[in-house]
């Protein structure tokens, strides 16, 4: 059989090493590797020993239908592998999804921290972050209503820096002891092993109510911001407080926020349960699309820095994981931005077995006393040697540090750094190896610490409602109205009235509006008694209108998605025009049609679609038009899921553009007789130039009391 070249221009650079081997091509790569090619020029399938393989479709039998032999190495060794393939999932955040991208600093910070990342304006640090939910496991479904993680791994030049944070800026528990408590109550309750990625169950609540603490958190959670319409379009936080550190050992207490370009938005919750049905993976997707079509997402990160001043006379206790420092009271600054421009080559080698660990500070940032970081320090070292195996997952690319590291660890399971010489120890009389150094090298804050050994909480922590009250005011009403909803429907999945009562006897410290609205609506019979509170008085805070998703919506249409459904005869230059204004928008175009395979539009061209209509439902959109025809719009107006595409958008508050024709479907959707300025004409150019300019609110708020959401 002739030999046949590689395809691979790696491999036919070495073309003069080759030998022939029975019907093979082999030669040495750059490693001095051998490289065998079989007849059709593809690298030969070997097993893990690297023995060339005739048959990888059948296992070794006595006679074409006898029983399997032992001697098939082949197999056995396959199937082992196989059998082995899956490491523990994390126990919180087991869902996730990572990119990589770098992070530039803006400007040198050198007076405030040693930090070497923060010591040259434009430099470019690579970093991988990890996106995740907390409660559901590795196959739940995107949508869930749950806290967003966001990790992010600076491969700093003086080491890894790990800001393990989430999407909210403050936490359920104020002390780390509680934590396997309050992931015990949120997950699948033990005996049933259901609910599966949600809340809404009686442990959740039960744990809830009887921790006062978690008040302000349930707060941001019953919110929109555990609906995220996608990862690009929510905050991170380093939720703690942290120490800024300088070359002379001064230390600046800092607050950690991502902020991301593109504005926060998310969806309504009953689109949420619905895309989880017509795409579960919604957010990977959202993340894969964007990146692979070279829109890359970006995060300023914004800094709050303050001293122990600030700290002493704040109103709260600045180490108190359970409390913000509102922007408006401590302005944040923007000091770099993140981009995330690569996605993983391979999952399970990156973005599954990325080990994020809050203690991996280089020099320059510290901790401070907050007690639940001091808990997550020592927690996520613990947790890789379990989901990893053993001591060695440094040595994984995507967990190895970026700069020179040198230290005397060797063995353990998979060693693959593995040092060579004498001496692994140190001191040592042969002057091999690193020594450290006291001036390059980290060096804790030295605060001054003393006091008896206790478990104590401090009296500074108690104050339990009046952050979980100014969240609800600095809200905007359709986002109080979520708010009271998201409250009454989880309640509504707990069996155990008591419980419900005495989440509404805390509802009553917080909001009493808010407290009777999900009383009525539960049907509740008597209203309780406000809970006991640790402290009895809550202060009245000022609003807070950065805490509001809706403020701080984008004002375009830039890295949303427009669906556009489309019937034969659709008026082909209408189309082309409105893509041709959304895609300037830096915004996407996909087409819904009754058949993938397209339509045929007035200028006899064929069109393709990206999805049939039962595939493509208005849910997976910001927001859509209907571009039908006389003819087309009559197969639609009887197919139920182009009536639910109408009425789903309508319902969802979305800006609905349509060509007159498709009247006929606003009336079967039954939204015909509610048009309002969010349903907008669209013949003619300046019909488009006017439905494009309002697409940047995203959401028409004043339909939503008309659609009977229910009012808080
Ligand atoms: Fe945690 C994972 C964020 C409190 C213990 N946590 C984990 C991840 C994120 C957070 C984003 C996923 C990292 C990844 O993508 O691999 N955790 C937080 C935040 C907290 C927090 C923002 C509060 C401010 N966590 C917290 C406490 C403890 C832990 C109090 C324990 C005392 N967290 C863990 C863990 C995990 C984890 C068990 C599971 C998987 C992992 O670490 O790598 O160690």
């Amino acid at each position: 059989m002739a030999r046949k070249p590689s395809t691979n221009p790696k491999k036919t650079s070495a073309a003069s090493d080759m030998v022939t081997i029975h019907d093979q091509q082999l030669h040495r790569g750059e490693g001095g590797e051998l490289h065998q090619f079989a007849e059709d020029g593809h690298d030969t399938l070997t097993t893990a020993q690297g023995a060339p393989l005739a048959d990888d479709q059948n296992t070794l039998r006595v006679g074409a239908r006898g029983p399997a032999l032992i001697d098939d190495f082949h197999f056995r060794e396959k199937i082992f592998h196989f059998d082995h393939e899956r490491i523990p999932e994390r126990v919180v955040h087991a869902r996730g999804y990572g990119a990589h991208g770098f992070f530039e600093t803006y400007e040198p910070l050198s007076d405030i921290t040693r930090a070497d990342i923060f010591q040259r304006a434009g430099e470019k640090t690579p970093v991988f972050v990890r996106f995740s939910t907390v409660a559901g496991n590795k196959g739940s479904f995107d949508l869930a209503r749950d806290v967003r993680g966001f990790a992010v791994k600076l491969y700093t030049k003086e080491g890894n820096w790990d800001l393990v944070g989430n999407n909210i800026p403050v936490f359920f528990i104020q002390d780390p002891i509680k934590f396997p408590d309050v992931v015990h109550a949120a997950k699948q309750e033990p005996d049933r092993a259901f609910p599966q990625a949600q809340t809404a169950h009686d442990t959740f609540w039960d744990f809830i109510s009887l921790t006062p603490e978690s008040m302000h958190m349930v707060m941001w959670i019953m919110s929109d911001r555990t609906i995220p319409r996608s990862f690009r379009f929510m905050e991170g936080f380093g939720v703690h407080t942290f120490r800024f550190v300088n070359a002379d050992d001064k230390s600046t207490f800092v607050k950690f926020h991502w902020k991301p370009k593109l504005g926060l938005q998310s969806v309504a919750w009953n689109e949420a349960v619905k895309i989880n049905g017509a795409d579960p993976d919604y957010h990977r997707r959202d993340l894969w699309q964007s990146i692979q079509s070279g829109n890359f997402p970006e995060w300023e990160l914004c800094v709050q820095l303050f001293d122990q001043d600030f700290a002493d006379n704040f109103d709260f206790d600045i180490l108190d994981p359970t409390k913000i420092i509102p922007e408006e009271i401590l302005p944040v600054r923007p000091i770099g931005r993140l981009v995330l421009d690569r996605m993983p080559d391979n999952f399970f080698a990156e973005t599954e077995q990325v080990a994020f660990m809050t203690q991996n500070v280089p020099p320059g940032i510290d901790f401070s006393n907050d007690p639940l970081l001091q808990g997550r320090n020592f927690s996520y070292l613990d947790t890789q040697l379990k989901r990893l195996g053993g001591p060695n997952f440094t040595h994984l690319p995507i967990n190895a540090p970026k700069c020179p590291f040198h230290n005397f660890q060797q063995d353990g399971h998979m060693a693959m750094r593995n040092p060579v010489g004498r001496v692994n120890y140190q001191p040592n009389s042969f002057g091999e190896g690193p020594r450290e150094s006291p001036t390059r090298g980290f060096r804790h804050f030295p605060s001054d610490e003393q006091g008896p050994k206790v478990r104590l909480r401090p009296e500074s922590f108690a104050d339990h409602y009046s952050q979980a009250r100014q969240f609800y005011i600095s809200q905007t009403p359709p986002e109080q109205r979520h708010i009271a909803m998201a409250l009454t429907f989880e309640l509504s999945k707990v069996e155990t009235l008591v419980i419900r009562e005495r989440m509404i006897s805390h509802l009553l410290n917080i909001d009493e509006t808010l407290a009777t609205t999900v009383a009525q609506k539960l049907g509740l019979q008597s209203m309780p008694a406000p809970a006991d509170a640790a402290m009895p008085t809550r202060q009245d805070l000022e609003p807070s209108p950065a805490l509001s998703i809706v403020e701080r919506g984008p004002k375009r249409f830039e890295g949303r998605k427009l669906g556009i459904l489309v019937t034969d005869g659709v008026d082909a230059k209408l189309l082309k025009v409105l893509t041709a204004a959304i895609e300037k928008e830096k915004a996407v175009v996909e087409l819904i049609a009754p058949k993938v395979g397209g339509i045929v539009a007035s200028d006899g061209k064929r069109i393709v679609a990206h999805h049939m209509i039962d595939g493509g439902p208005s849910v997976l959109f910001d927001a859509v038009a209907l571009l039908t025809s006389p003819e087309g719009i009559e197969d639609l107006v009887n197919e139920a899921a182009a009536r639910d595409f109408v009425a789903d958008a309508f319902q969802h508050c979305k800006f609905i553009g349509y060509d007159r024709s498709a009247a006929p479907l606003l009336a079967k959707a039954g939204v015909a007789d509610a048009l309002d300025e969010g349903t907008i004409a669209l013949p003619g150019e300046e019909g488009i130039a006017a439905f494009v300019a309002e697409l940047g609110k995203l959401r028409v708020w004043a339909r939503e009391p008309s659609i009977k959401l229910g009012k808080a």
